[in-house]
């Protein structure tokens, strides 16, 4: 068995900060967020930014800013979200390369997001694999329902291999218009992956415990963060991404799969 990786997810675009005062969303809360999650076991931070106002924002210069502010500030591989907000174009979301992160995500397919819809169509996702492909940055492929599992299959049977040789998914379970967040559609996922694929999971909202145990049961990695859960326990907000790092990094000690170091899991998912 392998350790265990643990990516942060820590503001993601769709919490508000006035109703949410404990998310990230300067570049120095983000910074001191990355150091704590360094510090309780994380190996990854999965990155949205914000502008002045807190809102979401592709900015290609203010992107180059915070990966260069992470780098210098912590050993946690920056994954930057080409996902975005569902209001954000296609142009926008491929630029995000631009800012030359480690890795990046990469969803499979389109999906309903709530009370919007989170558009990924065929020609969007092969133009961006292509561009990862290009830049040497390793995706992480996003997958929100089995349709995407498809796509991804597609994808490497039609362009080939990602950037470093290896492919890693994240199985994002629990959004309302995706798969559930259970450990009988985790098991089913998980056995629908290529060959040879590694995996984390993270279930959003009240989904994340069984997703989390799911995961280490059936020797995934796990993603937590603020992006996908704002409640700690029932009635109890999260005060903070470091807490639900602690929370994963714990119950991976319990699995006898500690958590990876950042080095470790550059050389886990092929990241120079
Ligand atoms: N904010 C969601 C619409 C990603 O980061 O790649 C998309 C998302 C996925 O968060
Ligand atoms: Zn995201």
């Amino acid at each position: 068995m392998t350790g265990t990786l643990i990516t942060v997810a820590a503001t993601g675009a769709e919490a508000d900060k006035a109703l949410v005062p404990a998310l990230p969303v300067t570049l120095d809360e983000l910074t001191e967020t990355a150091v704590r999650c360094q510090r309780a076991g994380a190996a990854v931070i999965h990155v949205h930014i914000r502008d002045y106002h807190a809102r979401p924002t592709l900015d290609v210069g203010r992107l180059k800013e915070t990966v260069a502010t992470l780098r210098a500030n912590t050993d946690l591989i920056v994954q930057l979200s080409t996902g975005g907000a569902v209001t954000d174009g296609f142009e926008a979301r491929l630029a995000v390369l631009d800012a030359g992160p480690d890795a990046c995500s990469l969803t499979c397919g389109t999906v309903n997001f709530g009370d919007g819809v989170f558009a990924n169509p065929w020609g969007f996702i092969k133009e961006l694999y292509q561009l990862t492909q290009a830049r040497g940055v390793v995706p992480e492929f996003e997958l929100f329902d089995f349709g995407h599992i498809a796509t991804l299959h597609r994808l490497l049977s039609e362009f080939g291999p990602p950037a470093g040789g290896h492919v890693h998914c994240d199985l994002v379970m629990g959004v309302p218009g995706g798969m559930p967040g259970d450990a009988a559609t985790l098991v089913a996922a998980v056995r629908s992956l290529p060959d040879g694929a590694t995996w984390s999971a993270t279930g959003i909202g009240r989904t994340t415990l069984p997703v989390m145990f799911g995961a280490l049961a059936a020797g995934g990695h796990l993603r937590v963060g603020m992006e996908d859960t704002l409640t700690f326990a029932k009635g109890r907000p999260v005060t903070g991404n470091a807490e639900l790092v602690e929370r994963a990094a714990r119950l991976a000690e319990i699995a006898q799969r500690p958590p990876m170091t950042p080095a470790e899991a550059r050389a886990y998912l092929c990241i120079p």
